[in-house]
C-alpha cells in the first residue's frame, strides 16, 4: 500500500504541475476510493491516470494572448507548439524554446531591433545578444548603418579620445620627434576610418603672441599639423581647422615655464567627427 500510495503522490504532483490546483479534490476522493475497494486494479488505474494526464494538455482553455504565459507554452504537446508563433516572429513556439532558446512570447528577444527569425534566417546574427560582433553597436544599429553586424572591425570607428594631441615648443611651430610619431598615428587612423573627418584645434594663448601682436605662430602650427596629415594620405576635405583662446590657468601646478607658458597651452588637439548616427555603447 506505501508503495502505490507513493505512486499516487507522484501523479497528483505531475498532475498539479501541469493544470494548477484546480477542483481536483473530487477526482482525487473518486479515485481513492477506487484504490481501496480494488487494489488489485492498480494497472488499469494509471491507464487511467495516463489518458487523463494527455488530455489535460489538450483540453485547457487557451489563455487570452495578453495573458500567455512560457508555464502554459510547455503544457502544450510538441505538436501543438510547432503549429503555433505566439508572437508572430515567423519561428514556431517549438522551435523557439527548444531549438533556438529564444523568447515565443518576444518577437525581439535581446532587444537589439531585429526580429528572432531575421536575426537566425537573414543577418546571421545571435537572437539572444544585442551586439553580436562585440564593437558596442547593437546588431541593428549595424544593419541600419549598413555595415556588418558580424564584423568587429566593421564600421572602422575612432573614439573621442583616440586622437592625441601634439605639443609645441615655446614660439614654434616645427614638428619635433615625438609631434610626428604621434600625428603619423593620428594619420592611421583617419586613414583606416575613411569616413571619419577631423576638427584640428589649434590653442592660442597670449604669452605667445609676439612684440607686434601678431598670431602668425598659431597660424604656422596649423599649417604644420594639417600638411603632415595631407601628405600622409589624409584628404583636405576631410580637414577643419579651428582655433581656440586658452589661459596659463590651464597650466598644470608647477608646469609654468620662463615664458610664462606651459606645452599645455601650446597643442594642438583632434577631435574625430562621427558619420554615424550612434555612437559605440563601449
Ligand atoms: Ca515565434
Ligand atoms: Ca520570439
Ligand atoms: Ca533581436
Ligand atoms: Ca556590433
Amino acid at each position: 500500500m506505501l508503495q502505490v500510495k507513493n505512486l499516487l503522490i507522484g501523479f497528483y504532483a505531475s498532475l498539479f504541475w501541469r493544470k494548477g490546483i484546480i477542483l481536483y479534490s473530487q477526482l482525487i476522493s473518486h479515485l481513492m476510493k477506487f484504490l481501496l475497494l480494488s487494489p488489485l486494479k492498480i494497472t488499469s488505474f494509471f491507464i487511467g491516470a495516463l489518458l487523463l494526464f494527455a488530455a489535460c494538455g489538450t483540453n485547457q482553455p487557451e489563455p487570452e494572448p495578453g495573458d500567455l504565459t512560457i508555464e502554459y507554452l510547455i503544457t502544450l504537446s510538441d505538436e501543438e507548439l510547432m503549429e503555433r508563433d505566439s508572437d508572430g516572429d515567423g519561428l514556431s513556439d517549438y522551435d523557439e524554446i527548444y531549438i533556438y532558446g529564444t523568447d515565443p512570447l518576444n518577437p525581439d528577444t535581446d532587444g537589439d531591433g531585429l526580429s528572432d527569425y531575421d536575426e537566425i534566417f537573414l543577418f546571421g546574427t545571435d537572437p539572444l545578444i544585442k551586439d553580436t560582433s562585440g564593437n558596442g553597436f547593437t546588431d541593428g544599429q549595424e544593419v541600419e548603418m549598413g555595415t556588418n553586424p558580424l564584423d568587429p572591425n566593421d564600421p572602422p570607428f575612432i573614439r573621442s579620445n583616440e586622437l592625441n594631441p601634439v605639443y609645441f615648443h615655446f614660439g614654434d611651430s616645427e614638428l619635433d620627434n615625438s609631434a610626428s610619431e604621434v600625428l603619423e598615428i593620428n594619420s592611421q587612423k583617419l586613414i583606416t576610418a575613411e569616413k571619419f573627418r577631423v576638427e584640428i584645434i589649434v590653442f592660442k594663448n597670449e604669452s605667445e603672441v609676439d612684440e607686434n601682436g601678431l598670431e602668425s605662430v598659431f597660424d604656422q602650427r596649423a599649417e604644420a599639423v594639417s600638411d603632415y596629415l595631407i601628405q600622409n594620405g589624409v584628404t583636405e576635405e576631410r580637414i577643419d581647422v579651428n582655433f581656440e583662446s586658452i589661459s596659463t590657468s590651464e597650466c598644470p601646478d608647477g608646469a609654468i615655464d620662463e615664458f610664462n607658458s606651459c606645452s599645455e597651452i601650446r597643442r594642438v588637439s583632434f577631435r574625430p567627427i562621427n558619420p554615424y548616427p550612434f555612437y559605440p555603447e563601449y
